[in-house]
Formats: structure tokens, C-alpha cells, sequence
């Protein structure tokens, strides 16, 4: 570490207490800025007791960061320091008589006093004590020397400002970049010659045409001695109207500014005088003590010109404003020390550019002073965690909704995941932004002619003979069939009662897709069969007592006897046994009539597995377990016989 950097870091530190005893604000108004008054007023910070982004309402409204320095203690790169090796600079300058004196000073470094690093460009610019970077000496007044700056953020910039130390230079130009460095464009140019050192014409008339380009101002015409400022927006007749000016929000936006010196005078009209006079008040300068110092670089380098051409400035400053779009109040570090907006609105991005994840329903825009443009949240009734914009259905909604959820869950589908998606119907007694809203249309694989049922009633299509919210019965006047095609078929109006015989093939048991499924039943089936009520598989302790028996039986065959029919069955457990006297375990028939049979009233299939709760009827003498449109006869289940075992343990409550 040298002796000038331990210098500065002095400096720092104590810039930086400075900074913490007062609010962060190095500005210092110029007056270029007066005119602005379109610009400023936009950036005027309004008192605001909480957020400055919200109205006292909670109602969003546009915001903006405080009004910076942004060049201030940022480093800033060189292409030419002097100091190394130590150099002698002297120049001309007229006193308060009006006599020139030349000054001559070293430039050294490994001094803390004599070096002149380009830090001095944004340290804390205090008049009475100018802190000044030089470059190194030149022969020739006519070198280039570039000055870069980061801002490391996107800043809208009001001015940018070069105050010198000594006379200012002849030519310079400020370039900018909006891209962290990686394309420049030019800014602002200064030249005596302009349209021969950059081209460009040295008086040109802003027009809304031109606007967005840089401009060339004769160095001569500035009144100040020493100083150049530029401000951005000066002249330009959109700043009137910045709001609304996406070309000038981008002239003012930059996150780099380049300064490139090319000529320190016009050589041709102000060429020093001549090499005498240097030599001759070479002794008589103000030097003292350091000009007996060994001085490599003046002593060493051809003639005794050396150290006459440099370029010195005391300040360089960006006055401006953190970008944030007008969704933020304030800058700051993140976690990587990267600077971002403190974006709110919904917004997010390093300069609140867009909007925050899932807030797509609306275009992101810049807030202005009539609207704060926040963004808003997609719609999706809480069943998607994503959403994205889309244009074309914005414009149909009349630009008030563009966001289309993604990835619907919950059997959600549709834009705002607000309707069901197929082979799902809505639950009218749920909310729609409920887990469950929607349920499963169950439509019957043999019955429905689609899984796909109606969204609000959840009725499935079915097939011709077929009824039932999921296809699952034959209509009235339909019959089942063993065709999956024709799950239903038309009852013949004549019905000969069949002759049954036991294991008919036609009637035997097997596997059937429609049959086998859950509560494949016929409606009634004519006349005979209305006040036919199969009694529902629910049972309840009063249907249990009201019954002769309760058994389960596994059916085997059966035999016709005149209006009867007569099942063999195998009974496999017994919960209330009546006058039948019915075994566990062992043979017996339960007859059911002919006429209640043809309305399957009950049903009762071959190989079938029954719990049957009927009435003890005399049958060739012997009482019998009968089943008739009046008993319960449903298809065995475990759930069911653990039932019935705590009826049976109860059957004395029965009342008579
Ligand atoms: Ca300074």
C-alpha cells in the first residue's frame, strides 16, 4: 500500500462518518437544473409519513428515490495517473494583479501530500481544501485521456458535472452506458472545433427528432471558467413531458459514465509561449523545498516541455436518482452487495422492470402521477401457483385482466382455474377457490357413453334404456342385458313367465362388466312391479327386528313351483333365526315369487352372496325362509355382518 492510498482511506473513513451524522445527500443544485422544472417535479420527494409508495389510503401511488450525488466516493478508472514515477506539473495562471505566475508542484505517488489519485475525482468536494486527480504530463496538448465511472445501477441522471482545477480543457466528450459497460453511447460532447475534432456541428437546434442524441456545445460559450455541467434534459422538448417519453427515460438512464479528455487547449491559438519563459520562471515558481527534490520524469524525458500538458480535475459529478421506475423509495444492497430498488407495487427486478411472480394480470408499466400502474395478481381462485400474461385475451377483457393461471390443480382448468377440468363436475355447495369443488364425474364404464359428465349437474351421458346421475340403472320399461353395447334393452309388453330350471346357462352367474358394478338395478318394471320398493342396503336395527329371519346364503340353483321359485342355498352364517330353524353352515332354500322375481324385487342371481332379511312362510309344509318385494336382499359384505351381529346380540329389545 502506498503512502497516497493509506491517504485516502483516511479520507473515506471520514467521509463516511460524515455521511452517518448527516442524511446521505451530496448535492449541490445547479443551475442548469431550474429549468427542468418538468423533470424535477417529477422527482419531487413528497413527504410521506410511512410509505412513500402508498397514500394514506393504502392505494398504490408513484414513488422515487431520493436525489443523489451517485458519483460520490465511487471509484473511478483512469487510463493516466501521474505519480509513478513522480512528474513535475507547472502551469500558467493570472494572480489577483493580473500578472501570470507559473506554479509548478510534484506529483508523487508514494506521497500522501503530493499524490493526486483519480479517488480524488468523487471524494467529498470541499471548496476551501480541492482535493484534485491530475494526469500524467504530456508533451503535446493533444491526449487522449479516459475517465470511467460506475454507478453500478441503472441511475435517471439530471447532470453530470467536471469541475477543474485550473482552466477547463478545449475538447472532451461524456459517453454513457445503460448496459453496465457493455455498449457506450455518446452523451455530450465540448470542443472549440467541434465539427472538426467530433464531427457534429457546434450550434444544432433539439427537436422532438433528435432529442435522444448528443449534442456538441463550443467550449467557448461557457461561461464558467472551470467548470462544465451538462445537463441531460436541457432543451429537449419531451422533458416537458417526461412522463410520457420513453425516449428521453432512456436518454437519462445510465449506469456508467465514460469522460474522454482529447485536447487540453487549442494548440493552434494557445500554444504556450515559448520554452525561455518556462525555463526562466522554472526558478521563480512556488515549488520551495520539493523542487530540489529529484524529479525523474522532467529531468529525464527530452525537452524541457515535459509536464506542461496534463488534465487536473477536483470533481466529477452525476446528479441524479436511483431508477426504480416509480416503484420505489429507496435503493439498497442486497445480500450479493449488488445496489437494487426496494421495489413494491408488485413489481420486482433490480429496477422494479417487472412485475413480481404471479402479478401478470396486468401489463407492467412505469408509474406515473396519475397512476401508480402496480401490478396485479393473477386470478386462480387458489388452485394455481402460477400465471402469465397474455396480450390479445387483455385487449378482449377491455384491458382489465390478462393473466392465464398454469397448471390448475384441485381438477381445476380454465384461464382462472374457475370451472372443472373433464370427467369432473362442479360441487355447487363448496366455494369455487375450495380443494374439493370439484367432483369426480364417476360416469358408469358400461352405461355412460363418456366419462366426461355435465359440469354443473354431473349428469353422465348414457346410453339408450339407461338413467341415473352416472348411468348406472336401466330406465323405466328397460331391462338389463348382457350386451355392453346395450347395457338396457325394452321389456316385451307380453310376459310369459319363463320357465326356470336350475343352472339355465341364461340366468347363471359370471362375470359381467355392468351387472358386477355397484347398484346395477331396473327401474320398476311395469304394472305388477310399482309398488315394488327394494328396500335400500342400509339397515337399520328396526328393519332387523321387523323380519322373521336374517341370514347370508350363497345362492346355488333354483327350480320353479308354480307361481314360486325355489333357490338352493348355502347358508353361511345366521343372525336371527325365527320360526325356520335355518343352520349355519348347512343346506336350505329360500323361495321367492315368480311375479316379485321378474321386477327383481328382489334380484337374486345365481352364485350370488346375499344377507337376505325376509318372512318365514309355510312352503310343502315346512316353514321356509322367503324373500319377497317386501324383504331385504343385498349382495354380502363384511360391514354388513358385523351389522347384523350387534342387532342380533340386541334382539330382545326388538318391540313386538
Ligand atoms: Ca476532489
Amino acid at each position: 500500500m502506498t503512502v497516497c492510498e493509506m491517504r485516502i482511506i483516511v479520507v473515506t473513513v471520514t467521509l463516511i462518518g460524515l455521511a452517518a451524522g448527516r442524511t446521505y445527500r451530496k448535492y449541490q443544485p445547479l443551475e442548469s437544473e431550474e429549468d427542468d422544472s418538468s423533470f424535477l417535479s417529477m422527482f419531487q420527494s413528497e413527504q410521506a409519513p410511512i410509505d412513500p409508495c402508498y397514500d394514506e389510503r393504502g392505494n398504490p401511488k408513484r414513488c422515487i428515490p431520493d436525489f443523489v450525488n451517485a458519483a460520490f466516493n465511487r471509484p473511478v478508472i483512469s487510463t493516466s495517473t501521474c505519480g509513478n514515477p513522480p512528474t513535475r506539473h507547472c502551469s500558467t495562471n493570472a494572480d489577483k494583479r493580473g500578472e501570470l505566475i507559473r506554479t509548478c508542484d510534484i506529483c508523487d505517488e508514494g506521497s500522501a501530500k503530493l499524490c493526486h489519485p483519480p479517488s480524488y475525482l468523487t471524494d467529498l468536494n470541499n471548496p476551501s481544501n480541492l482535493t484534485c486527480w491530475m494526469s500524467e504530463p504530456f508533451s503535446s496538448p493533444s491526449q487522449n485521456v479516459t475517465l470511467t465511472l460506475s454507478l453500478d445501477k441503472k441511475y435517471e441522471l439530471t447532470y453530470v458535472s467536471l469541475s477543474f482545477c485550473g482552466p477547463k480543457p478545449d475538447s472532451l466528450a461524456l459517453y454513457k452506458s445503460s448496459d453496465y459497460g457493455k455498449t457506450w453511447q455518446p452523451f455530450q460532447f465540448y470542443s472549440s472545433s467541434c465539427r472538426k475534432t467530433y464531427g457534429r456541428p457546434n450550434r444544432a437546434d433539439i427537436t422532438n427528432d433528435n432529442e435522444h442524441e448528443a449534442l456538441c456545445t463550443d467550449t467557448a460559450s461557457i461561461p464558467t471558467e472551470n467548470r462544465i455541467a451538462f445537463s441531460t434534459l436541457e432543451g429537449r422538448p419531451s422533458a416537458y413531458d417526461f412522463d410520457t417519453s420513453p425516449v428521453l427515460q432512456d436518454w437519462v438512464t445510465a449506469t456508467d459514465i465514460k469522460v474522454v479528455f482529447n485536447k487540453l487547449i487549442n494548440y493552434q491559438e494557445n500554444s504556450l509561449e515559448d520554452d525561455d519563459e518556462f525555463d526562466q520562471e522554472g526558478g521563480n515558481d512556488t515549488m520551495q523545498a520539493q523542487a530540489t527534490q529529484p524529479i525523474s520524469a522532467s529531468n529525464g524525458g527530452g525537452t524541457s516541455e515535459d509536464g506542461q500538458y496534463f488534465y487536473a480535475v477536483s470533481d466529477l459529478a452525476v446528479g441524479g436518482r436511483c431508477k426504480c421506475n416509480g416503484h420505489a423509495a429507496k435503493c439498497a444492497r442486497d445480500e450479493n452487495g449488488e445496489s437494487i430498488c426496494d421495489c413494491r407495487h408488485n413489481t420486482a427486478g433490480r429496477d422494479c422492470e417487472k412485475c413480481k411472480p404471479f402479478h401478470f394480470d396486468r401489463p407492467w408499466a412505469r408509474a406515473t402521477a396519475g397512476d401508480a400502474n402496480p401490478c396485479v395478481e393473477c386470478k386462480c381462485n387458489g388452485h394455481a401457483r402460477g400465471c402469465r400474461f397474455n396480450m390479445e385475451l387483455y385487449k378482449l377483457s377491455g384491458y382489465r385482466s390478462g393473466g392465464v393461471c398454469l397448471r390448475c390443480r384441485h381438477n381445476t382448468a380454465g384461464r382462472y382455474c374457475h370451472h372443472c377440468k373433464e370427467g369432473f363436475y362442479r360441487d355447487v355447495t363448496k366455494p369455487l377457490n375450495h380443494k374439493r369443488v370439484c367432483k369426480s364425474c364417476d360416469c358408469h364404464p358400461v352405461g355412460a357413453l363418456g366419462r366426461t359428465c355435465n359440469m354443473t349437474t354431473g349428469q353422465c351421458p348414457c346410453k339408450d334404456g339407461v338413467t341415473g346421475l352416472t348411468c348406472n340403472r336401466c330406465a323405466k320399461g328397460y331391462q338389463q342385458s348382457r350386451s355392453p353395447i346395450a347395457p338396457c334393452v325394452k321389456i316385451p309388453q307380453l310376459i310369459e313367465a319363463p320357465l326356470m330350471t336350475a343352472d339355465s346357462p341364461a340366468n347363471s352367474g359370471g362375470d359381467n362388466d355392468y351387472e358386477d358394478d355397484e347398484d346395477v338395478g331396473s327401474e320398476e318394471d311395469g304394472d305388477d312391479c310399482l309398488d315394488c320398493q327394494q328396500e335400500s342396503a342400509h339397515l337399520t336395527f328396526r328393519k332387523f327386528c321387523k323380519r322373521d329371519y336374517a341370514a347370508h346364503v350363497v345362492v346355488q340353483s333354483k327350480e320353479a313351483f308354480g307361481d314360486w321359485i325355489r333357490f338352493s342355498v348355502q347358508v353361511h352364517d345366521v343372525f336371527k333365526w325365527g320360526a325356520s330353524k335355518v343352520r349355519k353352515g348347512g343346506q336350505d332354500y329360500v323361495w321367492v315369487p315368480q311375479a316379485d322375481l321378474r321386477c327383481k324385487c328382489p334380484q337374486i342371481r345365481i352364485k350370488g352372496s346375499y344377507i337376505v332379511l325376509g318372512s318365514n312362510q309355510m312352503h310343502g309344509g315346512l316353514m321356509s325362509m322367503t324373500a319377497d318385494r317386501n324383504s331385504v336382499v343385498v349382495d354380502h359384505k363384511e360391514s354388513i355382518g358385523r351389522r347384523l351381529r350387534k342387532f342380533s346380540s340386541r334382539q330382545r329389545r326388538c318391540k313386538n
